[in-house]
């Protein structure tokens, strides 16, 4: 803790006899405002309209969406990262939620040939290669099989890829967008590997399945058998009802940790086999280049990495100086998050933020600090820590290893240069 933190520190007792003074504990008052001769509020004392007349019945609505006043809420793609929206990508709101669970209408999307549909009734799910008796199960099929239900956070391995060689995008939603965090209920595909038998495949060491998906991509890709036995998770359900459509309904694979390109949706096969296939998706695409041009191979762990979501410059600061809540999230491919430090400064004094709830392993972990903004321009960073010991590197440090020219892993510590009207804008401080 630095002596900026005490100064820094939030003031209830200001905050709450600012608010007593106005006599409206609901107007926003901040700390230091003098306190206002108490005008009649109208949204007090009128009838409002919406209690002159009755609301909507219960049907009105027999599947609910998000009431028109946050219609802003939603996921939006950047036209000219991609050429079409068919191969392309979205991204999460993330600067407007709040908790850790994204719903899953803004829940970003990556397709590489379109979101397709595919009726539960036509769905397959092939197991073949190094098992004892290959198989072929139907959704029906998965139903019986004894379920899971896990917390984890998908990240796809671009998220932040454009902010290598500079500041770009601005808005955390576009900067730190390509994440989605869920609870899935689903079998373990280790479950659906041992009904299969394993003995086919002999000594695990250097075996891999090949999971592929029913889409004209197939998004084919290659995952060591023993991650395979591991935690990953043969999904149907996401924040307990069915997937939606674009994140692989009716079924997709949950590889926790790991890059968002091994998580194949509309999941059609896995194949044991004795190496992995160099599919597109692992060699020309997901690797990562290195500071001498070199290529690293690989690399499926996602890195500790965090981003404050608000204040930030689709989130201004937009009630002036006193009690500020700073927020974002956390997470960790390699565990779960220890930790969380924010600086104000540019990355020269940290404080300590205060987890929203213990973090658990490979899932988003919310921060926040509660602090008292004197009004002058902050240079907002967040780190953050995970159970390895790891800790989220600047964006120098991160350079030095992977050079300019990467574009996928980039977890380094982002900045929001937030101004005195409030305002934020993306800038680079490495
Ligand atoms: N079958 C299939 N699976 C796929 C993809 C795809 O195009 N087809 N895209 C992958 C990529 S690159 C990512 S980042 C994640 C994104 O999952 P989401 O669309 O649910 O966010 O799905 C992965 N699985
Ligand atoms: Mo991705």
């Amino acid at each position: 803790m630095s002596d900026k933190a005490d100064d820094f520190a939030p003031s209830r007792r200001r905050f709450l006899a600012g608010a007593a003074a106005t006599g409206v504990g609901a107007a926003a008052v901040g700390a230091g405002q003098a306190a206002q001769a108490a005008t009649p509020d109208p949204l007090i004392t009128e009838v409002q309209d919406w209690a002159s007349g009755l609301g909507d019945g219960v049907d009105a609505t027999p599947y609910g969406l998000p009431i028109q006043f946050e219609q802003d809420v939603v996921r939006r793609n950047v036209e000219w990262l991609t050429a079409d929206t068919i191969s392309s990508i979205n991204f999460t709101p993330i600067h407007a939620l709040d908790g850790t669970i994204t719903p899953q209408g803004c829940a970003f999307e990556r397709h590489h040939s379109g979101a397709i549909e595919l009726r539960k009734e036509d769905y397959r799910l092939m197991i073949n290669g190094l098992v004892d008796t290959p198989l072929v199960f139907s959704y029906a099929d998965l139903e019986r099989f004894p379920r899971e239900n896990r917390v984890y956070f998908c990240e796809c391995a671009a998220n932040s890829g454009m902010e290598w060689a500079g500041a770009q995008l601005n808005g955390a939603q576009f900067t730190h967008g390509m994440i989605h965090n869920m609870e899935y209920s689903g079998v373990s595909l280790r479950t659906l590997l041992e009904e299969a038998g394993l003995a086919a495949a002999g000594d695990f060491k250097d075996k891999w399945v090949y999971a592929e998906g029913a889409d004209a991509s197939s998004n084919g890709r290659s995952i060591p058998l023993e991650k395979a036995l591991d935690d990953v998770l043969v999904a149907f359900k996401a924040n307990g009802e069915a997937l939606r459509k674009e994140h692989g309904y009716p079924v997709r694979l949950v590889v926790p940790g790991w890059e968002g390109n091994m998580w194949v949706k509309w999941l059609r096969r896995i194949e044991v086999m004795d190496g992995p296939v160099e599919s597109r998706e692992e060699t020309s695409k997901y690797t990562d280049t290195m500071e001498d041009g070199s290529a690293r191979k690989w690399t499926w762990e996602m890195d500790a990495k965090s981003v404050v979501t608000s204040p930030s410059p689709q989130a201004p600061i937009t009630h002036g100086k006193g009690p500020l809540v700073i927020t974002g999230l956390a997470w960790s491919g390699r565990g779960a998050i220890t930790g969380v430090d924010v600086s104000i400064d540019g990355g020269k004094t940290w404080t300590q933020a205060r987890l929203g709830a213990p973090g658990t392993d490979k899932a988003l972990t919310r921060f926040y600090l509660d602090t008292n903004w004197d009004g002058s321009e902050m240079l907002l960073q967040s780190r953050a820590r995970d159970s390895s010991g790891y800790v989220q590197p600047t964006k120098a440090e991160l350079r030095e290893v992977r050079g300019l020219n990467s574009i996928y892993h980039n977890n380094a510590i982002q900045t929001w240069w937030v101004k005195a009207d409030g305002e934020a804008e993306n800038v680079e401080v490495s």
